[in-house]
């Protein structure tokens, strides 16, 4: 079973009630005007699903591919995440997570040393992996840091 699997399923179990738990006006709110609202951080997070989707699969099918790297700023601007409803993007977030976990819990392990190529560097499947979830804790906990004060 990979780490990556039960720290993801971990998350899943405890975050969206917490994240619940945020006002609609909470969540939109900008704490300056070049930071994401927790609304833009949720939606990044829905953009590094979508876009690590495509690496979990395409990297068990080929030994060796290269995949352009996301503008994430530019994703998040596009697609205007403070027009939509915050429980609409836990939702969202919530059951893209639930079927990458799944694909997790599948992955060949003979396919972690399997590579691909974002600009300049070379990953292994078992790296993207662990970095996914590395990458949503960090933004989890800004999301959560000012929760108790
Ligand atoms: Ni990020």
């Amino acid at each position: 079973m990979l780490t990556a699997y039960t720290r993801l399923q971990k998350i899943l179990e405890q975050t969206p009630a917490r994240l619940q738990a945020f006002t609609e006006a909470g969540a939109t709110e900008k704490p300056a005007a070049n930071k994401w609202s927790k609304k833009e951080i949720l939606g990044h997070l829905i953009d590094s699903a979508s876009n690590n989707h495509q690496r979990f699969v395409r990297m068990q099918i080929d030994l060796a591919i290269t995949l352009p790297k996301y503008q994430q700023d530019e994703w998040v601007e596009i697609q205007q995440w403070q027009q939509r409803e915050w429980k609409d993007i836990i939702e969202l977030w919530k059951i893209f997570n639930q079927h990458i976990l799944h694909i997790f819990g599948c992955i060949d392990e003979r396919k972690l040393w399997n590579t691909i190529t974002l600009g300049s560097a070379t990953y292994t499947l078992q790296f993207i992996v662990d970095d996914y979830v590395d990458h949503m804790l960090h933004h989890l906990q800004q999301i959560f840091k000012e929760e108790n004060t």
